[in-house]
């Protein structure tokens, strides 16, 4: 009787359902992909700038300023900057939300609030979506995928109000540590500097991005080994192009000669940008719908049902 069962599911011939795979790219495809990234870290650490050399033009105001008279331009702001990427055939929105740093007044508590309650305010806005009875077929993502955090490029150790930060982040986003201004150290100091920060980290019990599920293939699971033997991504950003060898390249010049950005030899601005668009961009996605929006979800729902519970019912 069995075997009779299964024969009849086999198919006789071939029917071309294999064709599903072309099918849900077509599909992808045409409604292209979103990914939203948030820059965080102390004042003048660059992350406006970094959003420029992402973007290779000059989009957010940054502290750098193009004429000595000019004034600084600070963000006093959360403001986000999107942009539409084609390449071959498939689109991507990049939103990039810049924030005002923090860290420089005289009391810093809870200077990160508002960074946290805009991320949440992200997942809520889509929970309020899905919960409403004509739902959209499909929902405009604005719940941030990666929060690239800045550290200042000291050299010796994280500072208290970091670790806060990082801490919180990570209990709400993917958050990928990077140095900033990574031309300040030398290479033998960027290395001392990463390790530091790595077994910090381990020692402050913060989990950070990327993690590894049972979902994960050997190939899936040495990318991210790769990934964690990077972090924090020694990074250097400029708005501004030098010429090296005749040619403009986006870059900086200081004591020691001209640093190109795009060159790996010179820091890891490519392996970040790889990373979140080659490399990690579906996983990111994915990890912030099922890890983070999902604890938030039921944290939302669980407070609901205590809540109708804990209402008096109708009068008997
Ligand atoms: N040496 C060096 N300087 C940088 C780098 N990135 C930015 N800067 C400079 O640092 C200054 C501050 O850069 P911003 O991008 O405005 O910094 P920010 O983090 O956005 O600052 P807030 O908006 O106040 O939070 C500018 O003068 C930049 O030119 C870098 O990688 N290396
Ligand atoms: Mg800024």
């Amino acid at each position: 009787m069995a075997t009779a069962a299964v024969e009849e599911i086999r198919a006789p011939s071939y029917v071309g359902f294999d064709s599903i795979t072309r099918q849900i790219e077509h599909k992808l495809l045409k409604r292209g992909f979103q990914f939203n990234v948030i820059v965080v870290g102390q004042t003048g650490l660059g992350k406006s700038t970094l959003i420029n050399t992402i973007f290779a033009s000059h989009l957010i105001d940054s502290k750098g300023r193009l004429e000595a008279d000019e004034p600084v331009r600070q963000t006093t702001e959360i403001q986000t900057v999107s942009h539409v990427i084609v390449e071959n055939g498939v689109r991507l929105r990049l939103n990039i939300v810049d924030t005002p740093g923090y860290g420089d007044q005289v009391n810093n508590e809870d200077c990160w609030d508002p960074i946290i309650k805009y991320i949440k305010d992200q997942h809520s806005a889509y929970l309020r979506k899905e919960l409403t009875a004509k739902r959209d077929r499909y929902i405009q993502d604005t719940r941030i995928h990666c929060a690239i955090f800045f550290i200042n490029p000291t050299g010796h150790s994280l500072r208290p109000i970091d670790i806060i930060v990082m801490k919180k982040l990570s209990e709400v986003v993917n958050v990928v540590p990077v140095i900033a201004k990574a031309d300040s150290l030398t290479f033998e100091e960027r290395e001392a500097f990463k390790q530091k920060i790595r077994a910090e980290l381990v020692y402050q019990n913060i989990r950070l991005y990327p993690f590894d599920t049972d979902e994960l293939d050997e190939e899936e699971l040495q990318l991210n080994e790769q990934i964690r033997n990077l972090i924090p991504f020694a990074v250097v950003g400029s708005e501004r192009n030098v010429i090296i060898d005749g040619v403009p390249v986006r870059g900086r010049k200081n004591r020691w000669g001209v640093i190109n950005v795009e060159d790996e030899k010179h820091c890891e601005f490519v392996y970040l940008r790889n990373f979140l668009t080659r490399t990690h961009l579906q996983d990111l996605i994915e990890t912030t719908a099922q890890i983070h929006y999902e604890a938030f979800r039921s944290q939302q729902l669980l407070a609901l049902k205590d809540a109708s519970a804990s209402r008096p019912g109708p009068p008997a």
